[in-house]
């Protein structure tokens, strides 16, 4: 959506996160530019989810006028683009904060009731909020867009979440979408056990971001023996139909939100081993991060001259240029997509740790084991059908042969790319 243009900052990647109006004019481009991208990407069976930011209009203080020429006045609360006025901005006496920002994470009232770092909050309890913010969600859903992202939901009141869905009508056959099939949604709710809203209070809205995954996961990359205890319902994790996971996002990757013993591309050893990990594992919806490369973290992506973001450069053997760092085209990454998707559905058994390497199978569909210093040599249970199955990570260079006991001999020896990762049906 429009939203706020910060020169003096250099436009920051976070700009985007103050919304002026629902019209689809971003830094990115154009209503057309993007409605043309989503009909291109699903008709080849790409699906497009929007980060939909709908808890906030811009910060106090930002005035000017955004990308398709709404203007914006965040001390007047007035964004004619929607239109939004003072009245549908949530009251002052229903925020219990001093200063009329979120800065107590103990109490839900000041949490969604007052300003997140001084964005303008909108009312969500009124109809006229709901159905403003429901026409934009339709909008995306006639395009073509497959499900959103609910940016700070932690800062909503569930039930308001839930009204604004309720009006929001299933995707369209057009698109390629069986008939009934219903928005894809997922909360951002930062929940480290650190305040008073917990994921919980969202099952009813969609799925919730596990940050606790995030930390859990770091330990045990770097301390294999704690990956048994990844989940941990005991410390409050979702449950597992509704854990969205990911080993790191665009504000943790970054000190933003929920950072703090994360791993990232900047470690890409580590990184490609916990993604690994991850997709090997049953538990939650797994998404895979993909970046650009930063040293300032306010910087936003790799940009032209006139700093409108610059087109991704796809080198020779497929990885990324331009300042591009396309995780999501590492060779262990696009694999393990591949190992996530051919055993979905099965669980985790046979698993198997000594410290120093890790091993499980998902059913009797596929087979994963781990490494952390680069070598392993020892005959497990695979959970498979006996037969000759290859390694995908390495392209099916090595093979691993399946006994009638269901063992196998599994040798790693590589120190970048210490995984390997069978399945029934995989090939190079
Ligand atoms: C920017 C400036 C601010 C300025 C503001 C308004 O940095 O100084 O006051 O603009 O003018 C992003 C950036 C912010 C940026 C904002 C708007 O991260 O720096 O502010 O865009 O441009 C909490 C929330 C969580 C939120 C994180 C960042 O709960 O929802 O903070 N995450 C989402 C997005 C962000 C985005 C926003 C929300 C806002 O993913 O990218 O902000 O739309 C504990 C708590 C967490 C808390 C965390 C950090 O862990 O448990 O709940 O997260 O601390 O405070
Ligand atoms: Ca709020």
């Amino acid at each position: 959506m429009e939203h706020v243009i910060l020169p003096n900052d250099n436009y920051p990647w976070w700009q985007r996160y103050q919304p002026v109006s629902y019209q689809l004019y971003s830094r990115s481009g154009t209503p057309e530019q993007f409605a043309d991208m989503v009909r291109r990407c699903n008709a080849v069976g790409v699906r497009t989810y929007v980060d939909a930011v709908i808890n906030h209009m811009t910060g106090l203080g930002r005035v000017g006028v955004s990308y398709g020429g709404s203007s914006y006045n965040g001390d007047a609360h007035d964004f004619p683009g929607v239109p939004y006025t003072a009245e549908h901005f949530t009251p002052k006496n229903l925020c219990p904060s001093s200063d009329g920002n979120v800065n107590n994470y103990a109490v839900e009232e000041n949490v969604r009731n007052c300003y997140l770092v001084g964005l303008t909050d909108l009312y969500g309890a009124l109809d006229y909020v709901r159905n403003a913010v429901a026409g934009y969600l339709n909008n995306l859903v006639d395009l073509g867009v497959a499900g959103i992202r609910i940016d700070a939901a932690k800062h909503m009141w569930p039930a308001d979440i839930a009204n604004m869905l309720s009006r929001v009508k299933d995707l369209p056959t057009s698109h390629g979408f069986p008939a009934g099939s219903k928005l894809f949604v997922y909360n951002e709710v930062i929940d480290r056990n650190d305040g008073a809203v917990t994921v919980d209070e969202y099952y009813d809205t969609g799925m919730v971001t596990e940050f606790r995954y995030c930390m859990k996961l770091a330990w045990g990359i770097a301390d294999y023996g704690q990956l048994g205890g990844l989940v941990d319902y005991g410390w409050g994790m979702a449950r597992d139909d509704r854990a969205f996971v990911f080993v790191d996002n665009h504000d943790n990757q970054r000190g933003h939100g929920g950072a703090g013993d994360v791993i990232t591309h900047k470690t890409p050893r580590e990184y490609k081993q916990a993604v690994a990990y991850m997709t090997a594992h049953p538990y939650g919806f797994a998404q895979v991060m993909s970046s650009y490369y930063f040293t300032n973290t306010d910087e936003g992506p790799p940009h032209n001259a006139d700093w409108s973001t610059a087109d991704v450069v796809i080198n020779a053997d497929g990885s990324c240029g331009g300042g591009w760092v396309c995780e999501h085209r590492w060779n262990v990454i696009a694999k393990m997509v591949r190992f996530r998707n051919a055993v979905a559905g099965t669980a985790m058994e046979n698993y198997w740790n000594n410290g120093g390497a890790v091993a499980f199978s998902r059913g009797n569909k596929g087979f994963f084991a781990m490494a952390k210093g680069g070598s392993m040599d020892q005959t497990l249970s695979t959970g498979l059908p006996a037969g000759t199955y290859c390694n995908i990570i390495d392209s099916c260079a090595t093979n691993i042969n399946v006994g009638s006991d269901g063992k196998a001999r599994i040798q790693i020896n590589n120190y970048e790319e210490p995984i390997v990762a069978i399945c029934v049906g995989c090939t190079a």
